[in-house]
């Protein structure tokens, strides 16, 4: 059985969405950052890591996701298969790991971003992160302007990886999504969902 190693409020979320929107068996255990459990699998103690039988191990959200669409095409998750919609799939993969995600760390992880140990200068790492998100969400927001799904093959894996990084914004920003109506519409489509719903209740332990 397919495994996930995840942790709570973590980019996990997104493979653990997409497993249960595939319905075939999987297991997923839930880790802590740098445990000796994660280590095992991950050296950089870092989630989501996922397991096969055979003891394959995979990291990377990005390359979790693909993976797991090309293992279950009759899920029809990911995006389409011309050459062109499998490019949008990579383009909006990257976007996700490298621009909208990265723009979180400071936030997340502000002393990582400065040797000036004060809190004034940890909390200007946090703001700078905070501009960097609302810079990226402009940009998805722009994008879903008339569209229900981020591809145009409709609803796929990038959807999924994209929800909890819309969730820790509507966390982490002062203004939530107010600005960005069509991220706002995505996260609700995707929170009406039963699957989403499921493991978000899984993950938080109800
Ligand atoms: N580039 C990796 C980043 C994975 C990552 O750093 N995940 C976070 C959770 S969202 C984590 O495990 N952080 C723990 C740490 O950095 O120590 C990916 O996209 O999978």
């Amino acid at each position: 059985m397919t495994t996930l190693y995840y942790a709570v409020g973590a980019c996990s979320l997104a493979p653990h969405i997409v497993l249960e929107w595939i319905g075939a068996p999987y297991e997923s255990v839930k880790v802590n950052y740098g445990s000796k459990e994660l280590l095992a699998v991950n050296p950089a103690g870092a989630v989501p890591t996922l397991r096969e039988d055979d003891g394959w191990l995979l990291t990377q959200a990005g390359a979790i996701l693909d993976y797991l669409a090309h293992k279950h095409p009759e899920a029809g998750l990911s995006g389409g298969d011309s050459l062109r919609e499998k490019a949008e799939a990579h383009r909006w993969s990257a976007f996700f790991t490298s621009d909208l995600h990265a723009a979180f760390w400071p936030i997340f992880m502000p002393y990582r971003y400065t040797t000036d140990e004060s809190d004034e200068a940890k909390k200007a790492v946090a703001e700078a992160g905070q501009k960097l998100v609302q810079k990226q969400l402009k940009v998805l927001n722009t994008h879903l302007e008339g569209r229900e799904w981020i591809l145009d093959g409709g609803r796929s894996v990038i959807d999924a990886y994209a929800f909890p990084m819309i969730r820790w914004a509507i966390k982490l920003l002062p203004g939530g999504l107010a600005d960005y109506p069509n991220v706002q519409a995505l996260h609700d489509r995707l929170a009406a969902d039963q699957s989403v719903q499921t493991v978000l209740a899984r993950e938080s332990g109800k």
